[in-house]
């Protein structure tokens, strides 16, 4: 079950979740929605062990954001217990790592369980696919993307997920931070 971090609740607090596989980026997507931006705290990321919670304020939102290690052996558990994750949740991030061309499959199935009983427990949530690791110039130096590939996800997205189920999907990079300062 959950563990870490203390779940600050309240009448303001929104609680997200993030899933996805092991490595697809969940826990340095974290890092960056809370603003960090020191480089030691991601080179330090360890695979994240069963769900973390992590807490955190921005202007008067307090969030709660549970942090879903993707391993195997943890994602069997959450699915078993989902409706007690779920409770209280306005929103869920899918993360797909899009360079993992490998295991599309798998990404595709385990979000495929996580809707199914989303529907099955009649909960609508904000659901977000991340297609993480979309660095820029990934197509110049990743020959196994291309748009085509990235064409084809899409669509089994859009094929593996039911036509009354209400979701948007990003490209995302922890790369892409871009800052303008005034010299
Ligand atoms: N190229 C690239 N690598 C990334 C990006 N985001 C994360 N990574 C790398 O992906 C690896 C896994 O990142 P994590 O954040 O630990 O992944 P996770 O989904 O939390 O993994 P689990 O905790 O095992 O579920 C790390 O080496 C990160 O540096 C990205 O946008 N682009
Ligand atoms: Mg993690």
């Amino acid at each position: 079950m959950a563990k870490k971090g203390k779940d600050i609740g309240g009448e303001y607090t929104q609680k997200i979740l993030i899933m996805g596989l092991d490595n697809s980026g969940k826990t340095s997507i974290l890092l960056c929605l809370r603003g960090i931006k020191n480089l030691l705290s991601f080179c330090s990321i360890k695979p994240t062990k069963g769900a973390d919670i992590v807490s955190f304020k921005i202007s008067n939102s307090n969030y709660n954001i549970w942090d879903f290690g993707g391993q195997e052996a943890f994602r069997k558990e959450y699915l078993e217990n989902f409706n007690q994750y779920i409770a209280g949740t306005r929103k869920i991030i899918y993360v797909i790592d899009i360079q993992d061309v490998e295991r599309y499959n798998l990404a595709l199935s385990y979000m495929e369980e996580v809707i199914n009983l989303l529907q099955e427990y009649d909960r609508t949530v904000d659901f977000s696919i991340f297609l993480h690791k979309f660095d820029p110039d990934l197509e110049q130096y990743n020959k196994n993307i291309n748009e085509n590939i990235v064409k084809e996800v899409i669509n089994l997205i859009k094929e593996s997920i039911p036509a009354n189920f209400n979701y948007s999907i990003h490209k995302t990079s922890i790369y892409t931070i871009f800052e303008k300062s005034r010299l």
